[in-house]
């Protein structure tokens, strides 16, 4: 059975529209995994102490039957293919692929924390879901 899983897009580098792009389409290629909406493209003042450009965020709903783990470990793999460098924590990239919810799971390993927990603080990815709902609900 698949599963719903909200996936948050953000860049800060370079040609930030390209990398969001890029990385949708690398989404739709996943295997057993459909697009099924995505929310508008917002540019955020960047979260953290530290100094950086402006991101551009995004947030996507996929279906699919890849294992939570899969697809984030899925996700690291778009984010490598594009460039991005694993330097400081929160620090500026080309793309960032953060797993936001994957249906009601709750998980706490080392490697994955669902839902995320900027879930309840970030009110772009608030804005974003409460897009992404009014589309599934049109759709229906
Ligand atoms: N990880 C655990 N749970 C998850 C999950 N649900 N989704 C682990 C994605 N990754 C998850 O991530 C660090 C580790 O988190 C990974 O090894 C993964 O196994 P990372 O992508 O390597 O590093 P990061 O992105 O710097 O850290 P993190 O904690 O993912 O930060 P965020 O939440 O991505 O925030 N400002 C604006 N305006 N917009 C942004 O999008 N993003 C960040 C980074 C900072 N400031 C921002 C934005
Ligand atoms: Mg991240």
């Amino acid at each position: 059975m698949a599963e719903r899983a909200f996936v948050a897009l953000g860049s800060n580098l370079g040609d930030r529209r390209a990398y969001l792009h890029a990385a949708r389409i690398a989404l739709t290629l996943l295997p057993s995994t459909r697009l099924i909406a995505v929310s508008s493209v917002e540019e955020t003042a960047p979260l953290g102490a530290m100094t950086q450009p402006p991101y551009l965020n995004q947030m996507v709903v996929l279906d699919t039957t890849m294992a939570p783990e899969s697809l984030l470990a899925a996700l690291h793999v778009i984010e490598r293919t594009q460039g991005r460098v694993r330097g400081v924590r929160w620090g500026a990239r080309t793309i960032d692929l953060d797993l936001v919810r994957y249906g009601d799971r709750r998980i706490h390993t080392r490697s994955l924390t669902l839902p995320h927990p900027g879930l309840a603080t970030r009110a772009f990815w608030q804005r974003e879901l409460a897009e992404l709902a009014r589309a599934l609900d049109a759709a229906a």
